[in-house]
């Protein structure tokens, strides 16, 4: 009885899709390291700062649902903005790098892409192995500038979880 008990469960839980899925980390191995990985909780990423100076990208900051979090990385460099349209989400993130980040290109499901930083070091091409999925939420290691970056990919959050909206 246990036994059809377990099976049963193993069965269900082996045919539920797969959403999630992790590409990198891609970069240097200084810095200290940064997750993202609570404040999808306040919902999915609506806006990217990318701060940049003439050989990095230099720091970071992601706004989930209306809140942004906070800036990781150094302080070098310009602060460039942008805001995603209403339920646009990431799907790719091309870019990069050599003992740190140099270039992020990033792209969305509504066809936009905005790139950040110099065409300079090895190749990354970080998407999601799920179809229908985005980018939910980043992690890495940084200092004065972004050392590495991994992209976490998920099926899209469409309000935020814990605010009770
Ligand atoms: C700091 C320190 C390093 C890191 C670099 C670049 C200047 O040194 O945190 O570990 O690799 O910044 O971010």
């Amino acid at each position: 009885m246990l036994l059809w008990i377990l099976l049963s469960v193993c069965c269900i839980a082996a045919a539920q899709p797969r959403s999630s899925s992790y590409s990198g980390e891609y970069g240097g191995g200084g810095g200290k390291r940064f997750s993202h990985s609570g404040n999808q909780l306040d919902g999915p990423i609506t806006a990217l700062r990318v701060r940049v100076n003439r050989n990095y990208i230099v720091g970071l900051q992601i706004r989930y649902g209306q809140t942004w979090s906070q800036h990781v990385g150094g302080s070098s460099g310009d602060t460039e903005e942008i805001f995603l349209h209403p339920g646009e989400s990431v799907t790719q993130v091309s870019g990069k790098y050599s003992s740190y980040i140099r270039r992020m290109v990033i792209v969305t499901d509504k066809g936009r892409f905005f790139p950040f930083g110099k065409e300079y070091g090895t190749s990354f091409n970080a998407v999601p192995l799920h179809p229908k999925t985005v980018l939910r939420y980043i992690s890495g290691s940084s200092g004065s500038v972004i050392d590495a970056i991994g992209f976490h990919w998920d099926t899209p959050t469409s309000n935020c979880v814990h605010c009770n909206k």
